[in-house]
């Protein structure tokens, strides 16, 4: 095991990777679990084996889930929110270590696995504000001596099918607000990074063992793609939530909603920046630069194209190359470098295919790509951002890539930068720089973005946990984390209560004994 990682499962006082805690929410029990070895992106060394999760595991688990949520949910909401404020309070103290974990398992930079611990230890604030809300309506009756009011109860077991990209911080957009609905979860992180999961399932299982609550409202099961099927297909599953590739959450969402469950799916973005001529060029290239190389261009609100008025298109462009020059690439832990590994070889193979599609469909490489070699690059992980200048209907660029390749298109009008940002199957980010009114409304008006975020002068990555998060069209439709998502994770019961000594009918409707 590497020194980082014993260093940091130390800190935790973690002793065995291989049980979350306690027996209740274990998922590695079976004899005849697999094992799997966990390699870093970003020097290629073992960091640990762990077990996987068997088919009677998993039931193990949402057995003693199950059993949890009967006493969970009888707990007060604000009580329930007192536990997920003292998680917060151990994402706090424990920042330094999980976010280097964060960076260390994944390969993004340092600082962005810190911003991924703060994002949890946000949600956490926000949960607890959350837990004393939970607001329903009253309506007025048309009945007299009559009261009508909708009130929101758990839901049971949540599912949440997290990825490698955001490893942790996802996982708690669901659970913080999922534990003060009064709900249990089932996490199943990317097999890719369960350490972290492992380390987060760690933290939570303290305060709850602190608090004399019973094992089951916060389980792990680090499982292959089969634990993920048997959870979409699991009636005693009532709402999974499932971030990753927009083939997945099809697959997730058909097995779900063939039982006529909830589904929350948060899939794949396509997210493009209209640079207008009246675009503050130097903010724009922060912007665009952090988006396209920010975690290696592995979030689903990586920046995949800039959309550039024909007037700043050169100008920009050559603020482009000039940036890409100066990014520094290499191990994440070194706070100098700006931008770590792909996740994995299968990544680099794939960013080096859509390279090469790109090339076959015409593209022009401004800046180069390519895989980097040398001791410092040992992992084999480690690509070169590229820019590309493209047409918006190449097959490439309709599709999603998840690594730094950066796709460049120009304009003439708004309308038509419009059509070129929505013109994708994906609609999740989107983002306008422009210091015109005029431009900056019709983007976000109804004639405007069809993403599920549209920002202005700001990218299209790195958004804040207070508002709704998510996308339409194959972004699949999910809003997670801030404004009112909660209500997702809640069932909605509309009460009417009638206090008078007859029993009148609604729509006036006479029947009379
Ligand atoms: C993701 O990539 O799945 O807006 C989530 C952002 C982050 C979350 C990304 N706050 O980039």
């Amino acid at each position: 095991m590497s020194l980082i990682i014993s260093d940091i499962l130390h800190h935790l006082h973690i002793n065995n990777i291989n049980e979350a805690f306690s027996t209740g929410s274990n998922w590695g029990s079976s004899p005849d679990a697999a094992v799997k070895d966990i390699f870093s992106p970003t020097d290629g060394k073992k960091i640990a084996s762990v077990k996987m999760a068997t088919a009677t595991d998993y039931n193990a688990v949402v057995e003693s889930a199950a059993k949890a949520f009967k006493t969970w949910r009888t707990i007060p909401a604000p009580k329930r929110g007192e536990i997920v404020r003292q998680i917060g309070e151990q994402l706090r103290v424990n920042k330094k270590e999980l976010g280097t974990l964060v960076s260390y398992e994944m390969g993004k930079s340092l600082q962005e696995g810190y911003g991924e611990v703060q994002e949890m230890i946000d949600i956490c604030d926000f949960a607890v504000g959350l837990s004393r809300q939970l607001y329903g309506l009253t309506m007025h009756s048309e009945r007299p001596e009559h009261r009508m009011y909708e009130q929101y109860h758990p839901l049971g077991i949540v599912g949440v099918i997290s990825a490698f990209n955001f490893p942790v911080a996802v996982w708690s957009w669901n659970a913080m607000l999922a534990w003060v609905c009064g709900d249990v979860c089932i996490w199943k992180p990317s097999e890719k990074t369960p350490l972290t999961a492992i380390a987060c399932q760690h933290i939570a299982q303290t305060v709850f063992k602190a608090n004399n609550i019973e094992d089951g409202v916060s389980c792990l099961v680090i499982g292959d793609r089969e634990i993920g099927e048997l959870m979409a297909n699991d009636t005693r599953v009532p709402l999974v939530s499932a971030t990753g590739s927009t083939r997945m959450g099809k697959a997730v969402s058909a097995a779900v909603g063939a039982r006529l469950g909830k589904s929350l799916l948060e899939l794949g973005g396509n997210n493009a920046i209209i640079i207008t001529e009246n675009a503050d060029l130097d903010m724009s290239l922060i912007g665009a630069v952090f988006g396209a190389v920010g975690t290696a261009g592995q979030r689903c609100t990586s920046t995949r194209r800039l959309i550039i008025h024909e007037h700043v298109y050169e100008a920009f462009k050559q603020k482009l190359v000039n940036a890409y020059q100066q990014i520094k690439i290499g191990d994440p832990l070194n706070e100098n470098n700006h931008m770590g590994p792909l996740i994995d070889q299968d990544a680099v193979t794939l960013y080096l295919a859509s390279i090469e599609k790109c090339k076959a469909e015409g593209g022009n490489f401004v800046v180069e790509g390519g895989k980097l070699d040398g001791d410092a690059y040992s992992s084999g992980c480690y690509v070169k951002p590229c820019i590309a200048e493209v047409e918006n209907h190449y097959q490439i660029v309709q599709h999603e890539t998840f690594a730094p390749i950066l796709y460049l298109i120009k304009f003439k009008t708004i309308e038509e930068a419009i059509e070129l940002q929505n013109g994708v199957p994906q609609g999740l980010s989107s983002a306008i720089m422009t210091q015109n009114l005029r431009e900056a409304e019709t983007f976000l008006s109804y004639a405007g973005s069809d993403c599920g975020i549209a920002n202005v002068n700001i990218g299209t990555s790195g958004a804040e946990i207070g508002g709704a998060f998510g996308g339409e069209k194959e972004t699949g439709g999910g809003r997670e984390s801030g404004s009112d998502a909660w209500k997702v994770y809640m069932r909605r019961q509309t009460n009417t209560i009638n206090y008078s000594k007859t029993l009148p009918l609604a729509q006036g409707i006479k029947f009379d004994l």
